[in-house]
């Protein structure tokens, strides 16, 4: 059972204490071999690298990251030419700071998530077999330039209202349902956001707090808290960049300063093992 973290003792702790981890266990090689091992073996939260994750294959090095930090940057996952195919995909859409069902709209976004290549991204993460749940577009310009305070993606959208233990409140956004579903679910969740401009504070970079995904549901006290014992990262990204991120970290953007264009299309992933009637594809 989710262990939250405890209100009004002054420290955050992750539920997952990694002090009384057995770290003497065996490691083998495959990646989603070490997601199986690590989930029957293993607090949440284990360190990676300190029981010797194989570092030679791509999928590892990403996870080791969203592991302990709940982030990562990586540079160039779309080439030039499939950045500019995208722009001019979206320029269909209106002027807005978001927009929800991107996948079922512009059809070469639904391409994109379900391919080779950003599927691979999110398998060493996720394992084998994770499927996109939900797309949005962000984009900020000198018309539609937002501050997004910070909070943690909480709720999933799904196809219709089945009352579950551990489900809700529900709520619909633009008309789609949505529900905050059981913390586990959330933590087998992996969003991809892919940037199709250079992006830094002056055009609303996102900013997030490194390992706040290990702490849980926050409420309002304990992220103000957070905000004071960690140092946030802006995750300043170049066009064609992908940020992966876990729903749980915390993470802010500001009103642009340059408001240019800041494209992202954001990508939610569910792992296999987790679908469910709760993550069924709804986008
Ligand atoms: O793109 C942004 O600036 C904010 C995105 C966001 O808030 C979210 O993904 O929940």
């Amino acid at each position: 059972m989710t262990k939250q973290p405890q209100q009004g003792t002054g420290i955050l702790r992750p539920w997952n204490d990694l002090s009384n981890a057995n770290r003497s266990g065996e490691f083998t090689s495959t990646c989603s071999e070490y997601w199986r091992w690590k989930a029957n073996r293993l607090p949440r939260g284990f360190e990676a690298h300190a029981i010797g994750i194989d570092h030679s294959c791509r999928r590892a090095r990403t996870n080791t990251s969203i592991l302990n930090d709940g982030y990562q940057i990586i540079p160039e996952v779309l080439t030039s030419s499939e950045v500019e195919a995208l722009q001019v995909s979206l320029r269909t859409l209106d002027v807005a700071p978001g927009h929800r069902q991107l996948m079922r709209r512009v059809p070469a976004v639904g391409a994109l998530a379900v391919s080779a290549k950003i599927l691979d991204l999110v398998a060493g993460a996720l394992g084998v077999g994770a499927f996109p749940v939900r797309s949005i577009f962000f984009d900020k310009t000198p018309t539609a330039n937002s501050l997004v305070p910070w909070h943690q993606d909480i709720t999933i959208a799904v196809s219709e209202q089945v009352d579950l233990p551990g489900y809700g409140p529900w709520s619909k956004k633009a008309g789609v349902l949505h529900v905050q579903p059981p913390i586990e679910v959330l933590e087998s969740m992996l969003t991809v956001r892919l940037h199709l401009d250079d992006c830094d504070e002056a055009n609303g970079a996102l900013c997030i707090i490194p390992g706040s995904h290990l702490y849980g549901r926050l409420n309002a006290s304990q992220i103000a808290e957070m905000r004071c014992q960690r140092s946030e990262v802006i995750c300043a990204a170049r066009a064609g960049d992908a940020l992966l991120m876990r729903p749980l970290l915390l993470h802010s953007s500001a009103e642009a300063v340059s408001p240019t264009h800041r494209r992202i299309v954001h990508l939610e992933y569910a792992a296999r093992r987790g679908r469910s009637q709760s993550a069924r594809e709804c986008d």
